[in-house]
């Protein structure tokens, strides 16, 4: 009883830890962030040809981990997954669709200009704060792997 006990316990965990190489874990949901520079459309791209997406960043733990994370990789801005483009007075995490009113962490004057500033940006400079930007800028980026982390062969 006892060595299957033991038998599950280490079996779940490995589930848990399933990132794949290079990925990071928090909370049972698998990051990747990538230091190559892409517009946000390419980035958003790139995160889903790993059945991932951009970051959403719908909490302040989620927000702490972030920056935490961003600071030891030497990152200093990156695209998340929010965006104006749709409808410009209405930001929506995409995509899910969810619109980012819940949780917010604006830097200081920000958004400042959504009719040409169409994309969230986590940046050093304001703090770590979010800052709406051009999306054609090329920045690095965070993927998170949607649904389970556990891998399938
Ligand atoms: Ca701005």
């Amino acid at each position: 009883m006892m060595k299957s006990c033991l038998i599950l316990a280490l079996m779940f965990q490995c589930a848990l830890g399933a990132c794949w190489l290079g990925w990071v874990e928090f909370k049972g949901v698998c990051y990747s962030f990538n230091p190559d520079y892409q517009p946000w459309l390419s980035a958003q791209a790139s995160c889903k040809l790993y059945g991932a997406r951009l970051i959403q960043v719908d909490s302040k733990e989620k927000q702490e981990w972030l920056v935490k994370t961003l600071k030891e990789k030497n990152l200093d801005g990156v695209w998340i997954g929010g965006t104006c483009r749709l409808h410009q007075s209405t930001w929506f995490w995409i995509p899910s669709y969810k619109p980012i009113k819940n949780y917010t962490n604006w830097s200081a004057g920000q958004p400042s200009s959504p009719s040409t500033e169409q994309c969230i940006q986590v940046y050093s400079y304001y703090q770590y704060k979010w800052n709406d930007l051009s999306c054609q800028t090329a920045l690095q980026y965070v993927c998170e792997k949607i649904g389970t982390t556990k891998l399938h062969f």
